[in-house]
């Protein structure tokens, strides 16, 4: 019977899918998502599944039933930068583990189960979140097909050269009778270690705003200008970063982040002319985030001012808060005790596709505990036995769906 040792072993596998030799970088419609998803495609095959990829480049599992409904289970197959092997593509192992299980015992559900291997999920390669699972909810803002990436590839024709229709997306919006999304994720957060539970079921996910802010100064020499006739883009941005890292502590429950930072000329002895750094902004409360981003916008444009420097701020995404359907979080949690496991609901401070896929039906989210809470990042890590547990759970979450 298909296990955790087994989802473990093909998430190693995936793992040298990437782009970068030496660490797990698989950006949407790469190559190395391209060699991901003929493993995977053998993967739903051997589980009795017919699959399809659709124009955004999500591969689709589908595995019938007696009756009309679908159950979607899925998370995504790309990554981060310099990633760990778990984040997304453990969901679509567990989901494919448990239908493989069905498929095993030659066992029909009254509803068919569709696993989505989503093509996007954290927008490494355009900046866009959410890009496969917004195709399925029909939520697809297809002003992102003229995004370019950093080799100025726009999406469009990075969709068409990996195989899909940028003018057809709109065909890979579901139509049908559905019966909620359901994805298995690890935390990426500490508490189900602290609480020495192997999974967890989620409750809500934080709602998130990110945007670049481009500050502009003026280059010079490093040697000649003085300090008190400076327009310094970095020593600017480095008082950004400081301030974004203050706000944040100041208010309960608020996580903000300047992940990305880039200088120019990004020379030792020309003074910065500009400095571009992202911000990425959360908190299970819309209110408080928003406020949280005019607060910090506000104190950008101060300083900028100050400094007597220009700035741009460039919205790249933006995500409410969401909340999990109650129904199918009611049965998730009886699919734990059902499995002898201890419940525990908690909320998610990571974005998943659940988010996109709630526009679109009940959405709920079964947790696995990670060693330390670590994610995006190579020390990523889970046990078998965690593993084997969320299938058990998974499957029994099904059977619970599909008693009258
Ligand atoms: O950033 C996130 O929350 C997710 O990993 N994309
Ligand atoms: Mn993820
Ligand atoms: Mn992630």
């Amino acid at each position: 019977m298909i296990d955790g040792r087994v989802v473990v072993e093909r998430c190693d596998v995936l793992a040298a899918c990437t782009e970068e030799p030496g660490r797990i970088t698989r950006p949407f419609a790469s190559d190395a998502m391209r060699r991901a998803h003929q493993y995977v495609r053998e993967w739903m095959r051997q589980a009795g599944m017919t699959v399809t990829r659709d124009n955004i480049g999500n591969l689709r599992g589908r595995y019938e039933g007696t009756g009309d409904a679908t159950l979607l289970l899925g998370s995504h197959l790309d990554s981060v930068r310099d990633a760990g092997k778990y984040d997304g593509p453990l969901g679509v192992m567990v989901a494919l583990a448990a239908v493989q299980r069905l498929h095993d015992d030659a066992r029909q559900l009254p509803f068919a189960i569709e696993v989505l291997a989503f093509a996007d999920e954290e927008g490494l390669r355009y900046g866009s979140t959410y890009l496969g699972s917004r195709a399925v909810a029909g939520t697809f803002d297809a002003s992102d097909l003229e995004r370019t990436d950093s080799a100025g590839v726009t999406m469009a024709e990075a969709i068409r050269a990996f195989g899909g229709d940028p003018t057809r997306i709109s065909d890979d919006r579901w139509g049908g009778d559905l019966l909620g999304y359901c994805e298995v994720h690890i935390e990426q957060g500490p508490v189900l270690e602290a609480r020495a539970l192997p999974v967890g079921v989620v409750s809500a996910i934080a709602g998130q705003s990110r945007m670049l802010i481009e500050l502009t100064g003026q280059a010079g020499h490093a040697g000649t200008v003085p300090m008190d006739r400076r327009r310094d883009a970095l020593a600017a941005a480095a008082e950004l970063v400081l301030a974004v890292e203050a706000a944040a502590t100041t208010q309960p429950g608020l996580v903000a982040t300047v992940g990305m930072l880039d200088v120019e000329p990004g020379v030792a002895n020309v003074i910065p002319g500009r400095a571009t750094l992202s911000l990425d902004v959360r908190h299970p409360d819309d209110r408080v985030r928003i406020e949280a981003c005019e607060t910090l916008l506000a104190r950008t444009r101060e300083l900028a001012k100050r400094r007597k420097l220009a700035v741009e701020i460039r919205a790249l995404s933006e995500n409410a808060a969401v909340r999990c359907e109650p129904r199918l979080v009611s049965l998730l949690t009886q699919a734990v005790k059902n499995s002898k496991q201890q419940p525990l609901e908690l909320t998610s401070g990571a974005g998943h596709d659940a988010v996109a896929m709630s526009a679109l039906t009940g959405a709920c989210m079964l947790f696995v505990r990670c060693k330390g809470g670590v994610s995006h990042n190579p020390a990523e890590s889970v046990t078998a036995a965690d593993v084997s547990v969320a299938i058990d759970v998974l499957g029994r979450f099904l059977d619970l769906l599909a008693r009258p």
